[in-house]
């Protein structure tokens, strides 16, 4: 992208490349929005957004896992900024919006949720209003459930047809969510000047 650090509009070109970036989630003037918000976080024109200046998105700062969220996405360009309110989005997909919380829910990035990944995140969810003790308490119980499933539900168990031991799959963690109607949504308005 011919887009550097001090641009200060985007060209033809470059709203075209963002766009193709994001699956064509937002259109050309919202893309220009975005691009003005992106450069006001991005005070010091460093072409990328840190994990502070992404926490000064209020909207993002309200949420629970907002630290856990900033981490994963911390110093974004501008097209990556883009693809992560894009995900944030109720444009996303369902298959995107998991993707999206996987990675936010597999805090040491090893491809599994495991129980460690579990009690930072409950411990983020949770805030101060429960105590150590409960909070294990919550996490032995749903690994508990988990483990049953695994017994009861093939769709938990890994190619070779054994139940998993280790942490929460990808595919495990779509299958305990398939229920839930409503994923996390932080809609970040981009239909402003
Ligand atoms: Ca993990």
């Amino acid at each position: 992208m011919g887009l550097t650090a001090s641009s200060l509009n985007l060209t033809q070109y470059d709203v075209e490349e963002v766009q193709e970036h994001c699956g064509g989630r937002f259109n050309h003037r919202e893309i220009q929005c975005l691009y003005k918000r992106f450069r006001a976080l991005d005070k010091r024109h460093k072409g990328y957004v840190s994990e502070d200046e992404l926490l000064s998105i209020p909207e993002l700062a309200i949420s629970p896992l907002a630290s856990r969220v900033v981490q994963v996405f911390q110093n974004l360009n501008f097209k990556d900024f883009v693809l992560m309110l894009a995900a944030f989005s109720d444009r996303a997909s369902r298959e995107e919006k998991l993707e999206f919380m996987f990675r936010v829910y597999d805090v040491d990035r090893d491809g599994f949720i495991s129980l460690s990944d579990l009690e930072t995140i409950v411990k983020h969810l949770v805030g101060s209003s429960l105590n150590e003790e409960q909070v294990a308490l919550l996490i032995t119980r749903a690994m508990g459930e988990l483990a049953e499933r695994r017994k009861r539900d093939k769709r938990f168990r890994d190619g070779d047809g054994n139940a998993g031991s280790g942490g929460i799959t990808f595919g495990e963690f779509q299958v305990i969510l398939e229920g839930a109607e409503k994923l996390p949504n932080v809609v970040v308005p981009v239909g402003f000047d």
